[in-house]
């Protein structure tokens, strides 16, 4: 019969490699966008690209943008950049009005996690 002190010594191994799972971190988080995070822009820009930590599976990613009246902007499909598969693109459909405009986005990274976020830009 084990000792309740190697039970104890095996379950914090076991809770040490859940916390050091590599997947874990793995995860795609955004790390630059364009217009940036609270930017103020002077030109109603053409796309939202998003740049993550990781490769992200286009399919499965893309994001919505609401303006400042709280409407839906119309986008185009999210596409992933041929030369890098951690940038996603969004093309505009429309010309942005001035205001304040709020990114929502989800992402399945190549490891098949989902992480989202939100950030806002405006247009002078
Ligand atoms: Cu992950």
């Amino acid at each position: 019969m084990a000792s309740s002190a190697s039970m104890l010594r095996n379950a914090l191994i076991v809770l040490a490699s859940v916390l050091a799972t590599p997947a874990a971190l793995a995860h795609a988080h955004l790390t630059k966008q364009s217009p940036a995070a609270n930017a103020e822009v002077a030109a109603s820009p053409q796309a939202l690209t998003l740049n993550f930590s990781e490769g992200v599976e286009p399919g499965f990613s893309g994001a919505t943008l609401t303006g400042p009246k709280k409407e839906q902007i119309k986008t185009g499909k999210a596409s992933r950049s041929e030369q890098d598969k951690t940038q996603l693109i969004i093309p505009l459909a429309q010309t942005l009005e001035a205001g304040k405009y709020t990114v929502d986005w989800h992402v399945v990274s190549v490891d098949g996690h989902k992480t989202k976020g939100q950030y806002t830009f405006s247009v002078k």
